[in-house]
C-alpha cells in the first residue's frame, strides 16, 4: 500500500501485515453515512414514516440509482453498469487484479425500511471516501456494487441482478422476465437507462463483503453488535393459481361451490401450520394474495397466490414443498377446482467462506464489539458472489427484529459499528500479505 502524501518516488511503503497496517486506525464517518441514507430515503419517501419504496426499476429506483452514481463520480470511481443494470464503482489499486468488493441492493420492497441493502452500498461509498481522505492506495482495487432487483417483488427471482452477475441465469432470460404488474425487465432497463454493457458475467471479485442489517430479533435479543453471517436459508417461491367457478354468494349452497378463495385460505392456514410443526428455522409465508373478481358477493373464480418457503436445511426444505403440494392438490380436487403452479425462485442454502467469516469475527473482535456467528434468514446478492469469490456477511441490528416495514430501524452506534468492521474487513482483503482470494 502507499500513502500519496511521500513526494514522489519516495512514497513511504507500509507494512502489509494487516493488524499494524497503515488503514488499522481508519474509521468511517458516521454522521456522513447517516446523511447518505438519509438523502437516498428520501427518494421513494413513504409519507410520515422513516422507509421508502423504490420497487425494482421503477421511476424511484432510477432516481435512487442516479444519486448514487453521482456518488461514484464524486469519488472518482470507474463506474460500469451491465446488460442487467447492475453498476460497480472501482477505486483503483496498486495493482490492477479483481478489486475486493462491498455493495448490496438499493431496490425496496413497498413498504421498505430505509436500511435493507442502502446500508450496504452507502457504507460502501463510506469506506472508499474515508480511504480516499487517508491517502492510502490498497494494494488491491476496492469496488462498491449494487445489484438490480434484490427483492424480487416486482420481478421474481430475488436477487435478479446478482444472480446474472455471477452467471446463475442468462442474460436473455433475466430480460425476458415478466413483474407483476406486467411490465418486462429488459423494457424497463431501457426505460430507466440502465440497461448496460458492461461484460456479463462478469469477472469474479477477489472477494465479496456485505454489510447488511440483520431484519430479525436475534442480536438484539443477545445483545450483540455485530453478526459474522455464516451463511443464507434456502429459498422456495411460487405462485400458485387456483381456478374454481365464479357463482352467486347469496344462492349457490355451499355443496355446490367450486371456491378458489377456500381452496387459498386454506393453503395460508396449511403454510402456517406445516412451519409450526417442522419448528424454527422453517417459515412459511403467503404474501401475496390475489381474488378474482375480488367482489363481495361472488364465489370467486380465481384465486392467485405466493408461497415462500424456506429452511437452513436442504432435505427439510425439500420435505416442506412436498407436503405443500400433496395438500394443495388433495384439497383443490376436494373442492373441485383446478390448479397452476409457476416456480418463482428456487435456492438452495449457501455456506460463505470460514476464512472470510474469520475475519469478520476477529476484526468485530478486535475493534472492540460482541459479535456472533450466525444464519441469515433472508436472501442476499451475498449468496450469489458466494458462487465465485470467497464471501462473507456482516450484520447489524434491527430494533425490534422488524425490516420490510418503514419503521425498520438500526442505531447509528450500530451502524458506525458495522460500517467499521466492514471498512477493516475490505482493507485486510485488499493487503497484499492477504492470500484468500484468487487473483
Ligand atoms: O426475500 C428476501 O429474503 C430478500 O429480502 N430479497
Ligand atoms: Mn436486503
Ligand atoms: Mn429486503
Amino acid at each position: 500500500m502507499t500513502s500519496a502524501t511521500g513526494s514522489p518516488g519516495s512514497a513511504p511503503s507500509y507494512p502489509h501485515s494487516s493488524p499494524t497496517g497503515a488503514f488499522a486506525d481508519l474509521r468511517i464517518d458516521i454522521d456522513r453515512l447517516i446523511q447518505r441514507l438519509a438523502d437516498l430515503a428520501a427518494i421513494g419517501a413513504i409519507e410520515g414514516t422513516e422507509g421508502c419504496a423504490r420497487l425494482a426499476l421503477t421511476d424511484e429506483d432510477k432516481a435512487g440509482r442516479d444519486l448514487v452514481v453521482a456518488a461514484m463520480e464524486e469519488l472518482g470511481l470507474n463506474i460500469t453498469t451491465d446488460g442487467i443494470g447492475n453498476v460497480v464503482g472501482v477505486m483503483a489499486g496498486e495493482t490492477d487484479g479483481p478489486p475486493v468488493m462491498c455493495g448490496s441492493h438499493i431496490d425496496t420492497v413497498r413498504t421498505g425500511g430505509r436500511y435493507d441493502g442502502n446500508l450496504g452500498v452507502l457504507a460502501g461509498l463510506e469506506v472508499i471516501e474515508v480511504v480516499k481522505a487517508a491517502g492510502l492506495t490498497p494494494h488491491r482495487p476496492l469496488a462498491v456494487a449494487f445489484f438490480t432487483d434484490e427483492e424480487g417483488a416486482r420481478f421474481a427471482p430475488d436477487m435478479l441482478g446478482s444472480l446474472v452477475y455471477v452467471g446463475g441465469m442468462p442474460l436473455e432470460e433475466a430480460l425476458e422476465i415478466e413483474g407483476i404488474d406486467g411490465a418486462i425487465v429488459g423494457a424497463e432497463l431501457e426505460r430507466i437507462g440502465y440497461d448496460g454493457s458492461s461484460p456479463l458475467p462478469a469477472a469474479a471479485p477477489y472477494a465479496f463483503v456485505e454489510l447488511h442489517v440483520e431484519q430479525g430479533p436475534v442480536l438484539e435479543a443477545e445483545g450483540i453488535t455485530i453478526g459474522a453471517v455464516d451463511g443464507v436459508q434456502g429459498i422456495s417461491w411460487q405462485e400458485v393459481t387456483v381456478t374454481g367457478q365464479s357463482n352467486h354468494a347469496g344462492t349457490t349452497p355451499m355443496n355446490l361451490r367450486k371456491d378458489p378463495g377456500f381452496v387459498a385460505a386454506a393453503c395460508a392456514n396449511f403454510v402456517r401450520q406445516l412451519a409450526l410443526e417442522l419448528g424454527a428455522p422453517q417459515v412459511g409465508t403467503v404474501g401475496r394474495l390475489e381474488l378474482h373478481p375480488n367482489l363481495v358477493n361472488v364465489v370467486p373464480a380465481s384465486a392467485t397466490f405466493t408461497v415462500d418457503i424456506r429452511n437452513t436445511d436442504e432435505a427439510i426444505l425439500k420435505q416442506a414443498e412436498q407436503r405443500f403440494a400433496e395438500f394443495l392438490a388433495t384439497t383443490a380436487e376436494a373442492e373441485g377446482c383446478t390448479v397452476e403452479t409457476k416456480e418463482l425462485a428456487r435456492f438452495e442454502p449457501v455456506i460463505f467462506d470460514d476464512r472470510v467469516i474469520d475475519m469478520v469475527r476477529s476484526t468485530a473482535e478486535e475493534l472492540g464489539h460482541s459479535v456472533k456467528q450466525m444464519p441469515s434468514g433472508a436472501g442476499h446478492d451475498a449468496q450469489m458472489l458466494a458462487r465465485v469469490c470467497p464471501t462473507a456477511m456482516v450484520f447489524t441490528p434491527s430494533r425490534d427484529g422488524i425490516s420490510h416495514n418503514p419503521a425498520e430501524y438500526t442505531s447509528p452506534s450500530d451502524l458506525e459499528a458495522g460500517a467499521n468492521v466492514m471498512l477493516q474487513v475490505m482493507m485486510k482483503l485488499a493487503a497484499a500479505d492477504c492470500q484468500i482470494g484468487a487473483e
